[in-house]
């Protein structure tokens, strides 16, 4: 019998936005997104089965070698409880989960978090499950984690129970990422509370779905034809209305700062010297750019000279998710 499982994800960005849910319950998103997965940020998940009865030993959750407390244990707890309510899996299990970059600040952890866990967990059931289940229950946990699931380039359709599919492996993505991180502190609200604010206040939210929407099909083509510029301006563009659409939520999701608006000035200014890089930022103040794989290093320099910047993270498009030992 299994008793330990370590699985590792990595997290990933979205060309084009998951903001807004269909239907809560099953975590189905209102947008269809596609995302890239970065090698440079990765969490690494054990888990164990403990036990065999968890009403005697409830299960338990180290989250960056802490006791996970508050929403973020309980989120985990009730994510294993899930599997179990599914008939996936029975017994008791530890949760140890470790991130190599900063946690919930908009720095898209769950993506990676809930996948590696979603992987770990899939080798504790009987049941055989292919990467389109296990990318579904993935986004039970978190929408974006069934991106991770995928990995490379990878397309979420915002179908009644949608897997994500990978559009192009790894290898064959000529692109790859820096991401420019700003000093910052835990969210203030969450993506889960802001999507559902964002639907219920926002009047740009209707035009908003219907954006996305758009910008999925137009960017599949981009991507199909491995085009820079098309990728990188739909991008860029669905970032902003996406934003638009967080800014006129009540109270307003204002997830931006002063260094992520110098970053995303600066971005414009850097192609109009004639350098070919896309900016891209999520429920945060970090910012991503797109560019091709050769221009990755130079652009590292560029942003970690920008006043605000802490840190850069250099990164190739990542893998899927994968087991990385059991016994
Ligand atoms: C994305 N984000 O597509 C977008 C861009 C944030 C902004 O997916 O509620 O943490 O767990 O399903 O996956 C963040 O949403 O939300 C997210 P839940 P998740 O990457």
């Amino acid at each position: 019998m299994t008793r330990r499982v370590t699985a590792r994800a990595c997290a990933n960005i979205a060309l084009v936005k998951y903001w807004g849910k269909r239907d809560e319950r099953r975590n189905t998103p209102a947008t269809p997104s596609i995302s890239l997965a970065l090698s440079g940020l990765t969490t690494t998940t054990t888990v164990e089965r403990f036990g065999d009865d968890p009403s005697e030993m409830p299960d338990h959750v180290e989250l960056n070698g802490d006791a996970a407390r508050g929403d973020s244990g309980a989120r985990v707890a009730g994510y294993i409880s899930l599997w179990r309510d599914l008939g996936l899996i029975d017994g008791a299990y530890a949760v140890y989960s470790q991130n190599d970059f900063p946690t919930g600040t908009g720095l898209a952890s769950s993506s990676s978090g809930f996948a590696a866990l979603a992987a770990a967990l899939a080798e504790f059931s009987e049941q055989k499950l292919n990467a389109v289940n296990l990318s579904r229950l993935a986004r039970r946990g978190s929408g974006s984690a069934a991106r991770s699931i995928a990995g490379g380039i990878a397309a979420l359709p915002s179908t009644s129970d949608p897997a994500a599919r990978r559009l192009v492996e790894p290898n064959d993505v000529p692109w790859g990422m820096v991401v420019a991180i700003v000093e910052t502190a835990p969210k203030t609200v969450g993506s889960t509370e802001g999507m559902n604010l964002s639907r219920s206040t926002s009047p740009y939210y209707g035009s908003w779905v219907t954006i996305a929407k758009h910008d999925y099909r137009a960017m599949l083509s981009a991507i199909r034809d491995r085009d820079l510029v098309r990728t990188g301006e739909l991008a860029e563009s669905n970032c902003y209305a996406m934003q638009a659409c967080m800014l006129t939520t009540h109270p307003p999701l204002l997830y931006w700062n002063e260094v992520t608006t110098r970053l995303m000035r600066r971005v414009l200014a850097w192609r109009r010297e004639g350098v070919r890089v896309y900016a891209t930022a999520d429920a945060g103040p970090h910012v991503c750019f797109l560019a091709d794989r050769a221009d990755l290093d130079a652009l590292a320099g560029k942003a970690a000279s920008v006043e605000g910047v802490t840190d850069v993270n250099v990164s190739l498009p990542g893998a899927p998710a994968e087991v990385v030992s059991k016994e």
